[in-house]
């Protein structure tokens, strides 16, 4: 008889060893954690007003927006939801809350009314920190008698933030007991199916991977006190929120902040403050690359240029390297829910290793990876591509209120499966080739089809819909609908592009329609995306 091999798991490690991860911390412990050796150091620099702030004004207005919370009959779990551009105020708040033991949950505040609403109702919201710009927005949550607080003027009917930042510290609340597995962040994510879900990360699963990238002898993302990081992508999301604010503060650089992303307003910003670090996603550096002016800055000081959120090629990488001889050029690969950096070029170590372009980097210390076949779930050797599978306590808790889409992410073992399809080298780098997962990544933005098809399918002139992404130098992707007009119905191209438009932010925007016969379906009635992927491309290359 036959006797079968036991099969062997392929599992991925980082070549950087394990390190302590003091992840029974507190977060806002863990990130001032080594504060008191730099007071007086800027923590924040801020582009808008010119303002630096220290690590230790930082602490105390954290502890006051703590105790101010207090004050606001904010209770620990409570969600608050930070609908905020980048600001000093953004930071204080969002450690502040995790001070006070309760819950951010972070929203782009150029979203429409129904978008910010669903995102309100779903996470619970107690209490919504804006600017004076937006709360007309909030209608509905006004009617809900939904806390609202501004941060910049006073609008009447509503309370502003110095009723936190003008606390008393002395009243923190010292009694709130927080367990490292109580959840800090709810940021919302589609993952790998569906509508935006809240992705519960607890203080312990940040405080890992934040440690994973900036901690021990040999950081595998080297931030030092000489350090002054670009925080020009939204806080709002987690590439910013983790790998720029929370690392820089864990490791006391300065964070240079700027509100809105304008390319020789950027290179000014650099110039002026000799910024080393810059995080970005591609198609900020497609700006750089292309801003004629750009040689009339000095841009010496960048030393690591970390990119991130959707794929950078050796083309633009290269033109990059021309602008800026001085840094260090790769990528981080993260996802919301892997908390989030599931791999990190080894170049930006503190004992750098070289890594291959178009390479992702190698998967975080304290973690594992395993490659999958997408149709038999078995692990895979090197260089056989796969579905990307993550391991460690940096992952999420799960989807908030949601146990059936969380067990369709992270199975049994505790393998969160990332809907990207890509292998592990010879080297240990990770590259991505594909995704099996439906959704979109316009600059680095996560657009839900399933969001998309929703609206289409509830117009009356729209008989059926699918939502997929087309490729574009620009943006990386773009929404582009395939629609089955309803019987009798002459709905233009135009008039389903504003019809969506009007419901949604800028980046979920329809770019193109397909008017189609029928939406090519599974058996079991599941859209096949692939197919209509191809179709883009056959259309592309006539
Ligand atoms: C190709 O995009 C993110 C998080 C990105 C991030 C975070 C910390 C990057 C570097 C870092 O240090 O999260 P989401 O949830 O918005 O989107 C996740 C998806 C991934 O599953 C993958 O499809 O975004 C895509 N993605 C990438 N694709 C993320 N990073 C990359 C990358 N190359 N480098």
């Amino acid at each position: 008889a036959v006797v079968a091999d036991a099969p062997t798991e392929h599992i991925f490690r980082s070549p950087l060893p394990d390190i302590d991860v003091p992840d029974h911390l507190t977060l806002h412990d863990y990130i001032f954690q080594n504060a008191s050796l730099y007071p007086d150091k800027p923590c924040i620099i801020e582009h808008s007003t010119g303002r630096e702030i220290s690590y230790a004004e930082v602490e105390t207005a954290s502890r006051r927006v703590a105790a101010g919370l207090v004050n606001l009959g904010i209770k620990q779990g409570d969600v608050v939801m930070l609908l905020l551009p980048n600001c000093y105020e953004f930071v204080v708040l969002f450690l502040g809350i995790s001070m006070r033991g309760a819950v951010a949950t972070t929203a782009n505040p150029l979203y429409k009314p129904a978008e910010i609403h669903r995102q309100v109702q779903s996470a619970k919201v107690c209490l919504i920190i804006t600017q004076a710009a937006y709360v007309e927005k909030l209608a509905e949550e006004c009617e809900q008698h939904i806390q609202i607080l501004t941060i910049d003027s006073v609008v009447e009917g509503f309370q502003h933030v110095s009723a936190l930042l003008e606390a008393d510290e002395k009243q923190f609340p010292h009694d709130v007991v927080i367990n490292s597995d109580d959840v800090v962040a709810l940021p919302f994510s589609s993952g790998t199916t569906g509508l935006p879900k809240g992705v519960m990360l607890t203080h312990k699963s940040l405080i890992t991977s934040v440690a994973q990238q900036v901690d021990g002898e040999n950081p595998n993302l080297h931030f030092s006190t000489e350090d002054v990081v670009l925080c020009v992508l939204p806080l709002i999301h987690i590439f910013s929120l983790n790998s720029v604010l929370l690392c820089s503060m864990r490791a006391g650089s300065s964070v240079a902040i700027m509100q809105r992303f304008e390319v020789v307003a950027l290179l000014q910003f650099i110039q002026k403050y000799r910024i080393s670090v810059i995080a970005v996603v591609p198609p900020i550096v497609m700006s750089i690359t292309k801003c004629p002016t750009a040689d009339q800055f000095d841009l010496s000081s960048v030393r690591k240029v970390l990119s991130g959120a959707a794929p950078m090629g050796q083309t633009l990488e290269d033109a990059l390297r021309l602008r800026l001889p001085n840094a260090v050029i790769g990528q981080g690969y993260g996802m919301t829910e892997a908390g989030p950096v599931l791999s990190m070029c080894s170049s930006f170590a503190k004992f750098p290793t070289p890594v291959k372009p178009g390479s992702c980097g190698t998967v975080v210390r304290n973690a594992e990876m395993k490659i999958v076949d997408t149709e038999t779930g078995v692990s895979l050797p090197r260089n056989q591509a796969g579905e990307i599978c993550v391991r460690g306590k940096q992952i999420m808790k799960g989807y908030l209120n949601n146990v059936e889409a969380t067990a369709i992410t992270v199975d049994k073992e505790g393998w969160l499966h990332s809907g990207d399809v890509g292998f592990v080298d010879d080297d240990g780098e990770v590259f991505i080739v594909d995704r099996v997962k439906e959704i979109i990544k316009y600059k680095g933005f996560q657009v839900p089809p399933a969001e998309l098809e929703a609206m289409l399918i509830g117009h009356p002139g729209i008989h059926d819909a699918a939502v997929v992404p087309e490729p574009d130098d620009a943006a990386g992707e773009l929404p582009v609908a395939f629609v089955v007009r309803a019987s009798g119905s002459d709905i233009s191209e135009n008039e389903i592009k504003q019809y969506i438009s009007k419901q949604v932010v800028f980046y979920k925007r329809i770019c193109k329609v397909y008017f189609i016969d029928a939406i090519p379906k599974s058996p079991t009635g599941k859209i096949l995306r692939r197919e209509l992927r191809r179709k883009l491309a056959e259309e592309a290359a006539l």
